[in-house]
């Protein structure tokens, strides 16, 4: 890392913007690709699955990125982007997950995303599985309870690494690995409903997804030697509700449920308060020794981790007043205030997680993704169609102010790419009206649009926030 001094951004600092394939391609059955789960999760995770693709899932079309990456692409090199953060549709790759063979025509268009990024000077961020397990998995397998899942995940991440490992350097392996806690079937394209689901079988998802991770990092040290490969945590500080000690040991023992897969990615050995956790859960789980050899050998490059709310905690049953989060809910703060979709803000707790990262992993940290979801209003200005979204702005600025912060604490931060760079479905609500874009798209929830793109003023804001290397934040 170049050093920084205080407030200011170290000049290799990587600005970008974040997406997931099955919330902006679209083109879900076309070029060879096979169903993911999120072809039968046309409410996020509001409802149950579907048993096939329905004409209710805006997914399908989502934004047709499929179609127009070059437009976009070319869209967010006109804001300075240093890196873009996509991730690749594993059923494009393996229709079914469990063939010998890709798919070449899937291979190829990622091939054409990386030659626009190249095109513009912009470094490719690769997420390998971002909530799009194949369906035929899902279906046939149980997602990751099944051991299977391990060895198709690496067949796949080799066919990654050799094919783009010279032109890509980032690389992460799970997003949000810790969220198959709370999301099994998004998270771990797990079919068991999670209310029959065993705890055993629960964390032994984990594990063999923490495995495949070890086996991902293998694979790219063979394979792309220039790779950097990192893991991708929900980042979500849990704070006590009150001082009380029981409450401040809570907070900790939520924390530590998040905490442990970067412990586990960076040390390579599950914690003693974790394995304490699976005792108390009566949790036995098949661990053989070659698997914590690879636990143990394969640490990650560094940790990237998404941000968007804190929570608080308490050990007193009768004070817990649940509120939302992101994939799972948390103890309500009554200090912040909300987003229109629950999400408490608080940058502050931005600055708080870095630091803890820091002190506690030592590895260069990422945030790879952050924002604010809302519901913009597309108005003509001058002869022009945008979004006055200043609360988007202020959002993002008052985060980066305390990015700035924490590089002066000494932090090691590689970059920041905001989530939904360009608007696209949400994860949760599987809604378009929950947007987080520089770029809006004219999508509406019921479908209807022409999906064409306008610049939204943030987009203005944060092309001078690149330009500035930081400089113009509003401190
Ligand atoms: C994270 C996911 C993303 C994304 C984001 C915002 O959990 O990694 O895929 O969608 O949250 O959440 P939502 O879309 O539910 O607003």
């Amino acid at each position: 890392m170049t050093t920084a001094t205080p407030h200011t951004f170290p000049t290799d600092f990587l600005w970008g913007g974040a997406t997931a394939a099955n919330q902006i391609e679209g083109a879900y059955n076309e070029g060879g690709k096979g169903l993911s789960i999120q072809d039968v999760m046309p409410h996020g995770i509001t409802t149950p699955r579907a048993d096939g693709p329905t004409d209710d899932n805006l997914k399908q079309v989502a934004i047709d990125f499929y179609h127009r990456y070059a437009e976009d692409i070319a869209l967010f090199a006109e804001m300075g982007f240093k890196t873009f953060r996509f991730s690749i549709a594993w059923s494009r790759i393996f229709p079914l997950g469990d063939e010998t063979e890709p798919n070449e025509e899937g291979l190829a268009f990622y091939d054409r995303v990386i030659d626009e990024c190249e095109k513009h000077g912009i470094a490719p961020l690769v997420t390998i599985s971002h909530y799009e397990t194949p369906l035929h998995l899902a279906d046939t397998y149980d997602g990751w309870v099944n051991r299977d899942l391990i060895g198709f995940y690496e067949r796949y991440a080799r066919v990654l690494f050799a094919r783009y490992g010279a032109r890509v350097k980032y690389w992460l392996t799970f997003n949000e690995i810790n969220s198959v806690l709370h999301a099994p079937l998004l998270s771990g394209g797990i079919n068991t409903p999670k209310d029959q689901l065993t705890k055993t079988d629960l964390y032994q998802a984990v594990h063999n997804e923490l495995v495949a991770s070890a086996l991902a990092t293998k694979a790219a040290r063979e394979l792309a030697p220039t790779a950097q490969v990192g893991c991708m945590i929900l980042a979500m500080p849990a704070y006590p509700l009150s001082p009380d000690p029981d409450d401040v040991f809570a907070a900790l023992t939520t924390e530590r449920t998040n905490l442990a897969f970067g412990d586990i990615h960076v040390r390579g050995e599950y914690p003693g308060y974790y394995l304490r956790s699976l005792r108390d859960q009566g949790v036995e789980l098949v661990i053989t020794d070659e698997e914590r050899a690879l636990l143990k050998e394969y640490t990650v490059d560094f940790v990237s981790f998404s941000y968007y709310v804190s929570v608080a905690e308490t050990a007193d049953v009768s004070q817990r007043v649940v509120g939302e989060g992101n994939i799972f809910p948390g103890v309500r703060n009554p200090t912040l205030k909300a987003s229109e979709w629950g999400w408490q803000i608080d940058p502050v707790g931005l600055r708080t997680v870095l630091n803890q990262f820091w002190d506690r992993w030592q590895k260069p940290l990422f945030i790879v993704e952050n924002g604010l979801g809302a519901k913009d209003e597309l108005i003509t200005v001058n002869g022009r169609k945008t979004v006055i979204d200043d609360y988007r702005i202020a959002y993002l600025n008052d985060h980066l102010v305390q990015v700035g912060e924490a590089l002066a604490d000494g932090v090691d931060v590689m970059g920041f790419t905001p989530w939904g760079c360009i608007d696209l479905v949400s994860a949760s609500t599987a809604q378009m009206s929950k947007r987080y874009g520089f770029i809006y798209v004219d999508r509406n929830d019921d479908g209807t649009g022409t999906l064409d793109r306008f610049k939204k003023k943030s987009f203005g804001w944060y092309a001078e926030v690149i330009e500035s290397n930081g400089a113009s934040l509003s401190r």
